[in-house]
């Protein structure tokens, strides 16, 4: 693309500002700390509770789903009274189907060691990653089926309603779990929950790809995948048959019954793949690219899902331990931890021991978290690092939505600049404002507002995807990042890209990014200065920010002042990559 069509000279500075010009906002930078001080942490943000989880059931009816523990046990009453009676009448039925298919020869009885192995790794991996999600969802503790995230129309949440400040920010949306059941258990402190969650995933996915070889390679699968539709009411007369209290003979050593069958099946093959899908469903980039998928699978239908297959693998585990328990502890145990079919107490001193391991190690994950912070975002980037960089070299092209898409609400996220500099710009309308593009290039320029907006126009209606969860599509309208490359040429050795804004992040010091410098060529990657048409707003960013598409919010710098282009990032500020990854420990690439 070439920059002539624009008043060429107009907007390049006649005396090339100085190489350090762009120190005034160097200086201004802070570091960020080594561990987590619960005191500072993200500003000081205060804890914030947020209410009992409920579902919306009408038009601003919603529903407190702790009423579905009195209902529930009702609910659980009833139906044992029911499979009583059904007991009496369907004898037949019961005759008929026992609740066990025989299982084929080529299954060998028991379990097999790498299943133990396996089963324990995972139910380690699961746990964390369940505890980690929760707090990635209290990040933004809405949950929608439009990606617009519209107050009010969320269908589930366990945060009060959006209240009335038309400056109120998902940050101070988001809310405090209880220390030991969150991971790590403190307001906004999704930077860390990721790794955990991401990190263990790709464990949990690499655990998983080998318990489905070796269970296809060794003829264990038979035991788990039904290969009848016998199956379904063989599940039915188990399910009568421990409804009604009278629970049927058990021999899980040779084969499961049915219901244990199918339960297996659907967690395995189901929730399991569903979990991966939903969650890469999230992913900007992802999503950004693949439009046929997002389409339908939309962050915030990615979200739902995701969710609802938290729920089944929660109610998987309660049942699954809950008849563990009460269907025969010791050869149950025996059967998990020893490999045995008896009733000796070696499987059960195994689990005792499994167990005390797991309570320590779930006491201790968030006191480790909050005292080594860079150890679990350096452990959990280069967990996550070879699956981003699937994402990494996406460049999306623009017209997946259209006018009509443009979301009624966009959500405000930050902190908002407060200085009186800032306050006098704003006032001036920007008149003094310049955008200084310095650093690794051949021509430094200094650009007004008019000279941007004098500059190729460039439009494009994207999708915007915070980290913390919510999403919203707008218009932004302003100049193509490779305009301003074209513009300044940056040396073969820049290799990153600094945006400086005019305000302090959070925890004071300016907020500022980085982005890879492959990325300011991609399509959807451009300067803004109007949303839907009119000028950026105070709140979302005024007069300038930046817009690349395949990454997370975060990244999207507002009330840009400066862009700096570097060979490599470690002196700038922490050295992280970005005003978030500095201070709370998040990754310099999200595109996942
Ligand atoms: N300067 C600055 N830019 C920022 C932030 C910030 O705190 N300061 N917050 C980021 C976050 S977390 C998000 S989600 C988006 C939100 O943009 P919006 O308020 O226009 O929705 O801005 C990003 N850019
Ligand atoms: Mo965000």
């Amino acid at each position: 693309m070439s920059v002539r069509e624009g008043p060429a000279g107009q907007h390049r500075v006649e005396h090339p500002v100085s190489p350090r010009e762009l120190d005034q906002y160097r200086d201004r930078l802070s570091r960020g700390g080594d561990a987590v001080d619960l005191e500072k942490w993200s500003g000081s943000l205060p804890a914030a509770s947020g209410i009992a989880p409920r579902i919306r059931v009408g038009r601003n009816k919603w529903f407190n789903l702790l009423w579905l523990v009195p209902i529930g046990w009702a609910l659980l009453l009833v139906a044992v009274a029911v499979a009583q009676e059904l007991r009496e009448h369907m004898a037949g039925f019961i005759e008929r189907h026992p609740g066990t298919l025989p299982v084929s020869a080529a299954a060998e009885p028991g379990m097999p060691w790498w299943a133990a192995v396996q089963h324990f790794v995972n139910l380690v991996f699961m746990l964390f990653i369940i505890r980690s999600g929760i707090q990635i969802l209290a990040d933004h503790a809405r949950l929608y089926w439009t990606r617009h995230s519209t107050p009010g129309k969320d269908w589930f949440r366990f945060q009060k309603p959006v209240p009335e400040d038309p400056l109120w920010t998902a940050k101070q949306d988001s809310v405090t779990l209880p220390k030991h059941f969150g991971l790590p258990g403190l307001r906004h402190s999704i930077g860390l929950a990721r790794w955990w969650h991401l990190g263990l995933d790709v464990l949990w996915l690499v655990n998983g790809i080998v318990f489905y070889v070796l269970l296809f390679s060794t003829g264990h699968w038979r035991r788990i995948v039904p290969t009848s539709w016998e199956v379904f009411p063989s599940a039915v007369s188990v399910l009568i048959q421990y409804m009604s209290l009278d629970w049927p003979v058990e021999s899980g050593w040779t084969a499961f019954n049915s219901l244990q069958m199918l339960a297996y099946f659907v967690t395995v093959f189901i929730a399991a793949p569903l979990a991966l899908i939903t969650g890469l469903g999230m992913s900007p980039a992802l999503s950004t690219r693949i439009k046929p998928v997002s389409r339908v699978l939309s962050i915030q239908v990615a979200r739902s899902l995701h969710f609802l297959v938290m729920v089944w693998f929660v109610l998987f585990i309660v049942v699954h331990v809950t008849l563990v328990f009460t269907t025969g502890l010791r050869r149950n145990l025996n059967h998990i931890y020893a490999g045995r079919d008896d009733t000796s107490w070696i499987g059960l001193a195994v689990f005792a021991v499994v167990l005390a391991l797991l309570i320590a190690a779930w006491v201790a994950a968030t006191p480790f978290t909050l005292k080594y912070p860079r150890l679990v975002q350096r452990v959990g980037s280069a967990l996550v690092r070879p699956i981003q960089r699937l994402f990494q070299h996406v460049d999306a092209t623009p017209g997946q939505y259209t006018e009509k898409d443009i979301s009624p609400y966009f959500w405000h996220n930050g902190a908002f600049p407060r200085t009186p500099e800032y306050k006098a710009m704003f006032d001036e309308g920007f008149a003094s404002w310049r955008l200084k593009v310095h650093g690794l290039v051949e021509h430094p320029v200094e650009l007004s507002l008019s000279d941007l907006r004098a500059l190729p126009r460039h439009e494009q209606i994207t999708q915007h995807f915070c980290v913390q969860g919510w999403s919203g599509i707008a218009k932004w309208g302003g100049v193509s990042m490779s305009t301003i490359l074209d513009l300044v040429q940056p040396h073969p050795e820049a290799k990153w890209v600094v945006f400086y804004s005019l305000g302090d992040g959070p925890s004071g010091g300016l907020y500022y990014d980085v982005h890879p410098i492959e990325q300011m060529r991609y399509r959807l990657t451009m300067l803004a200065y109007d949303m839907n048409d009119e000028p950026l707003t105070y709140g979302h960013g005024a007069p300038l920010r930046l817009r690349n598409e395949i990454q997370h919010g975060f990244k999207q710098v507002k009330w840009i002042a400066g862009i700096d282009f570097v060979a490599s990032f470690a002196d700038v500020a922490g050295g992280y990559g970005g005003y978030n990854a500095d201070h709370e420990f998040f990754g310099y690439v999200h595109t996942i």
